[in-house]
């Protein structure tokens, strides 16, 4: 087993029990120099995501021009949306589209993640969530790192999403939720997870999810929070903070790149859950290339 991985299972879930347990690691690991002020670290430690208005402005028009395309291109991996045929996801775009490719060594987000996960990072996982206007529908409510550990056999905490947006984020065009402080806490979700569960819950999860009361618990002691911004505002947010977001009933579509940094010393084992590993284009076992 590499070094610093762990034997047992630490984060039980996917079976009878809806409990949670105290989070293990530490949200930001270590106190090497990087972009985050002492300030904005304090923050992201609190509340297990920070926003960071018009970070990539400068690159939001080209990214949002290249999602579109690779949104046309029959060659792309495509998730359709639960009840069309329109495209919600595109996965593993940093490996197909050169402007993505690029991003991923922007030292404004890739500095950003070896500063809080303290170690070389890696790309876990890209995808671009069109959030369609009109037929873009719900993320119900999760924690990433449930379904990485479950499915994925990411061992530990020490992962972080970059959510870029491609296009205005309103308060109406589905905006993604989160539940502040939720990032210390794990919620175990009930019931098993499915064979090849990743060609369901891709279009809408509801294996490996928490429970409704611990939800509403969550959400009337922390509240909620859906953070808005014009293109190129970034949202840095936990492995592990609940999120989700509403379906999109405008015209206006809401576009998101979400890049996941996962730390080398956190490389994925088996998956806990016991189902064969999901495909590399969702979560990357051979391209661990460090950024
Ligand atoms: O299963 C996954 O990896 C994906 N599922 C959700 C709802 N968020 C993270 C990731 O895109
Ligand atoms: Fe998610």
């Amino acid at each position: 087993m590499r070094e610093g991985h762990v034997e047992e299972d630490s984060y039980p879930s996917r079976g009878t029990s809806s409990e949670w347990v105290e989070r293990k690691e530490p949200v930001v690991w270590g106190a090497r120099p990087g972009p985050l002020s002492e300030h904005e670290l304090a923050r992201f430690g609190r509340d297990g995501y920070l926003v960071m208005p018009d970070l990539l402005r400068d690159r939001a028009a080209e990214l949002r021009a290249e999602a579109k395309r690779a949104a046309d291109d029959p060659k792309e991996t495509h998730i359709r949306e639960p009840e069309s045929d329109v495209v919600r996801s595109v996965f593993a775009i940093h490996r197909t589209r050169d402007a993505f490719r690029s991003l991923v060594r922007d030292p404004r987000l890739a500095d950003v993640a070896r500063q809080i996960l303290d170690d070389d990072i890696y790309v876990h996982q890209s995808r671009v969530n069109f959030k369609p206007g009109f037929d873009g529908k719900e993320f119900f409510w999760h924690s990433d790192f449930e379904t990485w550990h479950q499915e994925d056999g990411m061992p530990r905490m020490r992962a972080l999403s970059f959510a870029i947006a491609l296009t205005e984020i309103t308060p109406q065009n589905g905006p993604l939720m989160l539940i502040p402080g939720s990032h210390r806490l794990f919620v175990a979700c009930v019931g098993a997870t499915p064979e090849r569960h990743y060609e369901r819950s891709l279009r809408r999860q509801e294996i490996g999810v928490p429970d409704r009361v611990t939800l509403t618990r969550m959400v009337e002691s922390r509240g909620l929070h859906a953070p808005t911004g014009g293109p190129g505002t970034v949202l840095l947010f936990d492995c592990n903070t609940l999120h989700g977001s509403n379906g999109n009933i405008t015209p206006l579509g809401r576009s998101s790149l979400f890049l996941v940094y996962n730390a080398k010393q956190n490389m994925l084992d088996e998956p806990f859950c016991g189902r064969p590993a999901r495909p590399e284009h969702i979560a990357a076992r051979l391209h661990t290339d460090i950024v």
